[in-house]
């Protein structure tokens, strides 16, 4: 079979293609964005007409994936770790609606938080949804599961979670590829009523749920993802799990491991052979990337007190990501750390691009508040949050998205007056139409800066849901027409800005401000692609 060198996320998304996939609908974040852009740009996925699009938020993205899956067809939705918890309401009920078509959800954690506001671990979601979760520990598993995750969920009929993390889904290895395979042909479920989640209807499919907790517990035990390795010094085993496989691994030239090793790639945990390895080993060292998943499930799970290491009693540490060299130094052995970046590499705090709207946006909403006290922006995730460092110091939150309008609601609604809100185009139809409403609804005094670059600019520019919308659903929601501004930030627009904003500062109820240029890299690109464009047409002259 053909072998490609890919991304884990490439290696994801080209599985997908060959697992005979209809539709994959995902919202953008790090490190999850590659897995649909890549199939966006497949041609052999435009030629098997496979849906490939960006929805408004995570949560309406697995609605439609579950729809295709409806339907009969297979169908995949992917995410960043917090986008889990923007779709945390249809995934969770998917669980119990199951699934016809085959259905894989992937969510991408990213451990140290290299572009997230948080650490937080997809396991819990899958074990909480009591769904089957695959984590691939190298890029050949992680395409070989998403063919194993199709399978399973349709023999089961449920949504199967792929979970991975940073350094999988942005690391290339060679992946040999499986036979493809035809999609599927529209099939209704065969009982109709399987997705109303009446109470009547809820509450049986659940009893059917926690029935098959013991037929995903066997598939975990005998599907060959999850591997014992014996060893011959038994007074240490390790569990270990995901990408932690291949850093234990690092340690051991030609990989040879001296103690009984079980590795993890699917849960839920294969209980037979955590319980060999506790007969077996005097202690257990868990090495597991995100939280203590597998550590904590451990202490209902052994029967004697055995002595358990892990991310729980600090012989690893609590937070971060591992890399080889924590694990040698959980393991006892030589700390092999490298030598540090020398003084010539400065490191170099991140930055809004040179000719970036947000910069003049900033400017003029500094000025307009520099007669009122400090502490009253409310901004939300995106390039703009850059503003909250110097030279502008101009926000002061950035909690989730779609928390700068409902915060400033909040805050103008127990006195802070004007409280302003700072939201980009994308996050806004992520999941800032709704806290406008509450705000109109409460006719709360604060103002509303809707940062429209176009594009959603943080994670690289994919399509923004929000263009060409803005002033038509401010309108639809409420807001009255003469409170809806456009500026155009720009320097030579400075003073006039100001005045707009000032003057929307002082209005006594809900005013949107929409900032609307271009982002520059977008402008930059499109410049080269249409110049690239006119030097080929001369060629051809
Ligand atoms: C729930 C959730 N999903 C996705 C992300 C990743 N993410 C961060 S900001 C952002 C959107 C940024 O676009 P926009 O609001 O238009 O602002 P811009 O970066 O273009 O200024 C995304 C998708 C996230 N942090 N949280």
């Amino acid at each position: 079979m053909q072998k490609l060198l890919l991304l884990g996320d490439e290696a994801i998304a080209q599985a997908a293609i060959d697992a005979g996939i209809s539709g994959i609908f995902s919202y953008p974040g790090t490190p999850s964005t590659e897995i649909t852009e890549y199939v966006m740009a497949s041609k052999q996925a435009a030629a098997k007409g496979i849906k490939a699009s960006w929805a408004a938020n995570e949560k309406t993205a697995v609605e439609t994936a579950l729809g295709v899956s409806y339907a009969g067809k297979r169908a995949m939705s992917c995410m960043k770790h917090v986008g889990l918890n923007v779709a945390a309401d249809a995934f969770v009920n998917s669980a119990i609606t199951g699934a016809n078509g085959g259905f894989v959800i992937v969510a991408a954690d990213d451990p140290s938080m290299h572009s997230s506001q948080n650490e937080q671990d997809s396991r819990f979601y899958g074990k909480f949804a009591m769904i089957p979760v695959l984590e691939p520990s190298n890029q050949q598993e992680a395409y070989d599961m998403v063919h194993y995750g199709f399978d399973i969920s349709e023999k089961y009929q449920i949504p199967v979670l792929l979970r991975i993390t940073t350094r999988l889904a942005h690391s290339r290895a060679a992946v040999v590829r499986k036979p493809e395979r035809p999609q599927n042909e529209l099939r209704l479920p065969s009982d109709l009523k399987q997705f109303i989640l009446l109470p009547v209807i809820a509450r049986r499919r659940y009893k059917g749920l926690l029935a098959n907790q013991v037929l995903f517990e066997q598939e975990a035990e005998t599907a060959g993802f999850n591997r014992y390795f014996d060893g011959h010094d038994k007074s240490l085993g390790i569990i270990t799990s995901g990408i932690a496989y291949n850093y234990l691994m690092e340690n051991f030239t030609g990989r040879n491991i001296p103690y009984p090793v079980l590795k993890i790639s699917q849960y839920p945990v294969p209980v037979n052979m955590i319980t060999k390895m506790e007969q077996e080993c005097k202690r257990i060292l868990v090495i597991e990337e995100g939280a203590p998943v597998i550590e904590e499930s451990l202490r209902g799970l052994l029967s004697k007190s055995l002595n358990v290491n892990g991310r729980l009693d600090g012989t690893i540490p609590r937070d971060g990501e591992l890399n080889p060299n924590i694990v040698a130094v959980a393991l006892g052995m030589e700390d092999h750390r490298g030598m540090d970046v020398p003084g010539l590499v400065v490191g170099r705090p991140p930055s809004m691009c040179v000719g970036c709207s947000h910069i003049d946006m900033y400017n003029a909403l500094n000025a307009a508040l520099s007669d009122f006290t400090k502490g009253r922006v409310f901004s939300d995730i995106g390039c703009y949050t850059l503003g909250a460092l110097a030279p502008f110091n101009a926000i002061n939150s950035c909690v989730d998205m779609g928390a700068s309008i409902t915060m400033a609601k909040g805050a103008a609604d127990a006195g802070l007056v004007p409280a302003v809100a700072v939201i980009g185009d994308s996050t806004f139809t992520h999941s800032g139409i709704t806290g406008l409403l509450d705000a109109v609804n409460s006719n709360s005094p604060i103002t509303v800066l809707i940062a429209d670059n176009s594009t959603t600019g943080m994670t690289g520019g994919q399509k923004s849901a929000a263009t060409g919308k803005i002033e038509d659903i401010c309108r639809g929601v409420g807001v009255p027409e003469e409170h809806i501004r456009v500026i155009k930030p720009l320097r030579k627009n400075h003073e006039e800005n100001v005045k707009v904003i000032l003057e929307e500062l002082t209005y006594n109820g809900v005013s949107v401000v929409i900032p609307r240029r271009e982002c520059i890299q977008t402008l930059n690109k499109r410049m080269r692609a249409k110049a690239a464009e006119k030097a080929k047409a001369k060629e051809s002259e």
